[in-house]
């Protein structure tokens, strides 16, 4: 089954990061990966405020001077899109077709979201934190702002922040200028770009991106399981150079050191493992040690004494939890969360 072109309509704009980038700590600014559900909404930054309310003691209404004046708080943390891996499923589920670059590493700068909530005053009752974008679309039917919430306790982490800085600079516009939601640990989808409103409800939030939109589903009419924390994965910077339609790699014989990068959202990385035949023997890469904060990828390396021949290698992560990468996608409605080892072809010459 081909890839339609409504689906290169969304590839088109949403658009992955080149694996190449996995050499950078931090991933610059244009590199990391992009997924909008809608449109870049337009902001004006002087007009622009964040209502805090609902079920609260003292709602609040932020500008950016606002929250800037706050103490800041700073996070390297490792976002993954929760559909990263769906164009390996067969069949197909019909969505932005990622391969495995759904990924990048932020230098995120913001307000702790404990902070602002604490000013607002959480009354008794309030179970849930509701944000709100200022995109807006129609989805499975349905017009919609993207909406998103998370569990009270969780917006209490300290490492949960609303982020108005990327790398060193003011958000740019595609990854929610002025304001996002960041939430360390979890897929993509819950980290609310363009916030215009958090609010404090009574109860666990129905919109489609949490009762629709991921959820793992066998089938259609399953309920399903909401999608939280990222699985571990493994990626590895492909050596050599690449041919221009197919992208296999060629390489020169010799030793190289391969490279890559491992992240969850579950547990810290344990272990990473190289295979240079496809998954049939596996041999440890070297981990380096946790530079960057918990929520960072961790850099890994592996000696490869590469003869003249076909290979095709693979790596895959483990971590703390026991969470491994399975050899071949497991599939779900949605396209969720595969995990599958990637796998590159190379010929050593
Ligand atoms: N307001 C809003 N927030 C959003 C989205 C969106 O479409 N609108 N997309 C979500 C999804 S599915 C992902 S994977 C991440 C992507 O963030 P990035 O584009 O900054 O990489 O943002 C999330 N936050
Ligand atoms: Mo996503």
């Amino acid at each position: 089954m081909g890839i339609s072109h409504e689906e290169l309509q969304l590839a088109a704009r949403n658009h992955g990061m080149p694996l190449e980038a996995l050499r950078w700590d931090v991933t610059p600014i244009g590199l990391h990966y992009l997924l909008t559900h809608y449109d870049i909404p337009s902001v004006d930054e002087r007009a622009w405020r964040l209502s805090v309310d609902g079920l609260v003691g003292s709602a609040q209404s932020f500008s950016l001077d606002d929250l800037r004046a706050l103490p800041g708080h700073e996070v390297v943390s490792t976002m993954e899109c929760a559909g990263n891996g769906r164009a390996r499923l067969t069949p197909r589920p019909v969505s932005q077709p990622w391969l495995q670059e759904a990924v990048g590493t932020g230098r995120w700068r913001g307000v702790r979201l404990r902070d602002v909530l604490e000013r607002a005053a959480p009354a008794d009752g309030a179970v849930e934190v509701l944000f709100t974008g200022l995109d807006r679309g129609v989805e499975g039917g349905e017009h919609q702002a993207y909406q998103r919430s998370l569990p009270l306790a969780v917006a209490q982490d300290g490492d949960v922040l609303l982020a108005y800085e990327l790398n060193g600079a003011p958000l740019p516009p595609q990854h929610g200028f002025p304001l996002r939601l960041l939430v360390p640990g979890w897929y993509g989808m819950t980290n609310v770009k363009w916030l215009a409103a958090i609010t404090l409800v009574d109860a666990p939030f129905g919109g489609y991106q949490q009762t629709q939109g991921y959820r793992f589903r066998i089938t259609e009419d399953d309920e399903g399981v909401p999608i939280r924390l990222m699985l571990p994965r493994a990626l590895m910077l492909p050596p050599g150079v690449p041919e221009f339609m197919t992208r296999a790699r060629t390489l020169e014989a010799g030793t190289h050191a391969l490279e890559g990068r491992a992240w969850s959202g579950q547990a810290a990385i344990d272990a990473v493992e190289v295979s240079v035949d496809g998954g049939a023997k596996w041999a440890a890469a070297a981990l380096e040690p946790e530079r960057l904060g918990r929520w960072a990828w961790r850099h890994w390396t592996y000696r490869w004494a590469a003869a003249p021949g076909e290979y095709e290698l693979a790596c895959r992560a483990r971590d703390a939890a026991g969470n491994v990468q399975p050899l071949a996608p497991e599939w779900n409605v949605g396209g969720y969360a595969n995990n599958a080892v990637q796998r590159i072809s190379v010929g050593v010459v």
